[in-house]
């Protein structure tokens, strides 16, 4: 369907958290929810009803020909297939990471979707704070960069009886850690350090052999030595058995002038790092870059957050389907670029060996 100059129509698949958050970003962002599809009629009905949607969807087909944008929530395994339905009716697609359970599928969907505007909410990208470290480095604050850490650290499967469908590989895919958080780990760190990870050696770690009876075989945590194209060196940790680690994704640049520290659950601070002081600087669109100012929506003191972020992309995404070219919008590239990089992962802890990650892949 054309998307026109009214108001958007948005389609879910989905009926988990994700559907939900996508639902309140879209309503937010502008966007009216039209339609929803989950994975049986009964969890469909149930899923329009808790999110008010009007129309609950019998079949992709159906949901694809009300609206003008889908939204992919559903578990990866679906990503591939569902994305490849939507972008061959020329329908715009926002897809959940990892963008498809292979590296070569994600690659696949970038050259797919040419002809709509195809998104991956990566959307830590999107508050204020994680852009002004952005732009300082890219304006040359922290001088030449010489190392790099990250982790993103969470405990909600640190009970051995605890379970959800990305354990298991073959709804979730090969890597469940590193593709999960790993694959917004990684957006993040190149996208404020205007850098790309080169060489990779991993380790990856299965907490318990077992969950709730089945085998596991995905990972539960990561841990990477990185070496940048441009020769900083750094460490990544992401784990989801981290105890009292909620959602704690952070990141940190140095170099020889100085460093930034992003912490995004406290996403309306960065920590500016000097070597005589270092301080911290508060959310303030007044003092912010043109970018970071633009997405900072509420004076400083009123705390912005997660669902924040999210609209922000939701209003770039539909920016993006009516023309605009909003920058820093991570495109079906970035997705493939972050499978790119979890297949690797995976590679260099099972081979034991230093990876070569290609350049090619994201747009930003
Ligand atoms: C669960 O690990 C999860 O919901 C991820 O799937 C999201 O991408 C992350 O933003 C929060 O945690």
């Amino acid at each position: 369907m054309s998307s026109g100059a009214g108001t958007l129509r948005v389609g879910i698949v989905g009926g988990g958290f994700m559907a939900r958050t996508h639902a309140h970003a879209a309503r937010a962002a502008g966007a009216h929810v039209e339609a929803i599809l989950s994975s049986a009629p009964d969890r469909t009905a149930q899923a329009a009803a808790e999110l008010a949607v009007p129309h609950a969807a019998a079949s992709l087909e159906e949901l694809i020909d009300r609206v003008d944008v889908v939204h992919v929530c559903s578990p990866n395994r679906w990503h591939l297939e569902q994305s490849l339905a939507v972008i061959g009716a020329g329908t715009h697609v926002v897809c959940e990471k990892p963008l498809a359970t292979t590296a070569a599928d994600a690659v696949r969907l970038v050259g797919a979707a040419g002809g709509v505007v195809a998104t991956v909410p990566f959307v830590y990208r999107f508050h204020p704070m994680a852009r002004e470290a952005r732009a300082r480095v890219a304006a040359g604050d922290i001088g030449r960069m010489l190392t790099l850490r990250g982790s993103y650290l969470q405990d909600w499967l640190l009970e051995p009886g605890e379970q959800n469908w990305r354990v298991d590989p073959v709804a979730g895919g090969a890597s469940r850690a590193f593709g999960d958080i790993g694959s917004h780990l990684v957006d993040l760190l190149e996208f404020v350090a205007g850098d790309r990870i080169a060489r990779i050696a991993a380790r990856t770690q299965t907490a318990y052999p077992e969950r709730a009876g089945s085998t596991v075989t995905t990972e539960d945590a990561v841990a990477v030595v990185v070496e940048t194209a441009g020769g900083a060196i750094g460490s990544l940790l992401v784990s989801q058995v981290a105890a009292g680690r909620k959602n704690a994704l952070t990141i940190e640049v140095s170099g020889s002038a100085g460093a930034i520290a992003f912490d995004q659950e406290h996403p309306d601070e960065l920590w500016l790092g000097g070597r005589d002081a270092s301080r911290v600087l508060s959310r303030d669109a007044g003092v912010l870059s043109t970018d970071a100012a633009r997405l900072s929506v509420v004076p400083s003191g009123h705390p912005m957050g997660y669902l924040d972020a999210f609209t922000a992309f939701a209003r770039d995404t539909y920016a993006a389907v009516r023309g605009e070219e909003p920058g820093g919008l991570p495109r079906f590239a970035d997705g493939a670029r972050a499978a790119v990089l979890t297949e690797a992962v995976l590679a260099a802890a099972v081979e034991d060996r230093w990876i070569d990650i290609p350049s090619e892949g994201a747009t930003t």
